[in-house]
């Protein structure tokens, strides 16, 4: 099965925290990074904090959904995260989205796939439809690309590309 991850973050050094999280996730038995998008500055959603950076990759996983999600979770509490001293999409050092899958619907509780808020988010539609742009959004009946030029049109300039990382 393949999956596409959004990774997001606005403390620290973020790309250090994202290149981490994509060796970490390649050196994971069954699991394979496939894709990896461009590097975004994006405006945040949220309380008022600095600017995110976002990003998408995709992995091809052997083991379940549910267990990659775990394996986000420690991947996030290993770069620093810690949830309870959160606040609720407030500022964050690494956060790691299963986004939505090739094969997969899950409403659950644990787990949403696709994430229920992806067709809102640009942070996370323009990323993942870079390196999925024919993958049809289950629930919706359209493709990636197609959702993700609308979430453009609809806020232009919360999401720029920077470049390649
Ligand atoms: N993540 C959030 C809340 N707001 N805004 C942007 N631009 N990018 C994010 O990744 C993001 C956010 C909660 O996870
Ligand atoms: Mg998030
Ligand atoms: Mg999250």
């Amino acid at each position: 099965m393949r999956i596409i991850i959004g990774l997001g973050g606005n403390v620290g050094d973020v790309r250090q925290a994202f290149d981490r999280a994509v060796m970490e996730l390649g050196a994971s038995e069954g699991v394979e990074i496939c894709g990896r998008s461009s590097l975004y500055r994006t405006r945040p959603v949220g309380p008022e904090q600095p600017s995110f950076l976002n990003v998408a990759i995709m992995v091809t996983v052997e083991t379940t959904a549910r267990d990659l999600l775990g394996l986000c979770h420690r991947i996030e509490v290993a770069a620093g995260r810690n949830r309870s001293k959160e606040q609720r999409c407030g500022p964050r050092v690494l956060d790691l989205d299963l986004l939505i899958s090739d094969s997969v619907v899950c409403r659950g509780p644990a787990l949403e796939l696709p994430h229920m808020r992806l067709t809102e988010r640009a942070f996370a539609l323009i990323p993942a439809a870079e390196i999925a742009p024919e993958w049809v959004h289950p629930l919706e009946g359209r493709i990636l690309g197609v959702l993700a030029g609308k979430a453009a049109e609809g806020n232009p300039n919360a999401v720029e590309r920077i470049g390649d990382w």
